[in-house]
């Protein structure tokens, strides 16, 4: 079916609905070697603001590893698809990622009455997605590759406005030879509430298992635990849990520099190391901020009285 190779919008299906979709889909591609990374842009309409309630995709699990949805003020490329391989060739500049799937993991839903604010008051006018194609294997018979994904939206205003907290690790160094070593980071909330409903891990192949908390009034309460080395969607975090001023948000990645024989350090390429915690979040509307981010490495007294799951690996 080459309809299911077109990217664009699609009217209301029913007259009395204010929902549209949009496809964002591979225009029949086949990837040049195995670990490809391929990129597509589309522009969200441009007259004012709309919202992505849903997300549905269509990939398939022999031939799509994963795939990340970024909302940008400016693709990387302004037309057609690329290569986009390593963080920075995706975005022109500012990225902020919505949406991830990973083969066999769930798929992410929003709750009920919230969206993702793009459009005209986000300040993000196209939205990018990134597949990464797996074994070249697959496209032996060189048949053409659509996947991608469909968007629920609205112009309708939600209640509530999702957005991401990231947590990232810049000046980790993961000595060859040991068995253990702790990314961590952590930062004080000192916004309005959130509330966690999905979270991400992010390393490459050193990350054993990488953890995220609340911390309360010393206690530590687990947002969501997971192996990096398993597919890198959003899966559902802690539920009924929210985020408020005064807590501490603290993420540990714990990697093995085991089988190393030179030093590891925070960087792009698949050699190097990376260390991600993604949070999901929804607020009210009235104060919402789609983007917060943590890159302090936390103080050790902190981090003492971490939970010892955060050095559990989990078994792949
Ligand atoms: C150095 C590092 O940890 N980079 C991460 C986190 C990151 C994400 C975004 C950094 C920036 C961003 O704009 I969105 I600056 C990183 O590159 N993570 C990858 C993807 O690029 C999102 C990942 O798969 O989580
Ligand atoms: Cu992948
Ligand atoms: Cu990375």
């Amino acid at each position: 079916d080459p309809g299911e190779c077109v990217s664009g919008i699609r009217p209301p299906q029913l007259s009395s609905s204010s929902n549209f979709s949009m496809d964002l889909r591979m225009p029949g591609v086949t990837p040049a070697g195995s670990d490809n990374y391929l990129c597509i842009a589309h522009p969200v309409p441009s007259g004012g603001d709309s919202y992505i309630v849903d997300f549905l995709p269509h990939a398939n699990m022999d031939t799509v590893h994963h795939m990340l949805l970024f909302g940008c003020r400016k693709p990387f490329s302004p037309s057609g698809y690329w290569d986009c391989g390593g963080a920075q060739g995706v975005c022109g500049d500012t990225s902020s990622i919505m949406y991830a799937w990973g083969r066999n993991a769930p798929s992410t839903k929003l709750p009920r009455d919230v969206g993702f604010l793009v459009g005209k008051t986000s300040k993000m006018p196209y939205l990018v997605l990134q597949i990464h194609y797996g074994d070249i294997k697959a496209f032996r018979d060189h048949h053409r590759d659509c996947s991608g994904i469909t968007l629920t939206m609205t112009f309708d205003p939600q209640p509530f406005l999702a957005g991401i907290y990231l947590l990232m690790s810049y000046n980790t160094v993961i000595p060859p030879g040991d068995t253990v070593t702790n990314a961590d980071v952590a930062c004080d909330y000192t916004s309005y509430p959130i509330y966690p409903f999905a979270f991400r891990t992010h390393t490459h192949h050193l990350g054993q298992v990488v953890s995220g908390y609340r911390v309360r009034d010393g206690e530590w309460t687990l947002i969501g635990r997971q192996s990096p080395q398993l597919p890198q969607a959003f899966y559902p975090a802690t539920k009924g849990l929210s985020l408020k001023y005064g807590d501490t948000v603290a993420a540990r990645c714990m990697f093995t520099g085991e089988n190393m024989t030179t030093t590891t350090y925070i960087g792009s390429t698949a050699n190097d190391e990376m260390c991600n915690f993604y949070i999901m979040y929804y607020m009210e509307r009235r104060h919402a901020l789609p983007f917060m981010s943590c890159m302090d490495p936390g103080s050790r007294q902190l981090f003492q009285h971490i939970p010892a799951e955060a050095n559990v690996p989990i078994p792949v």
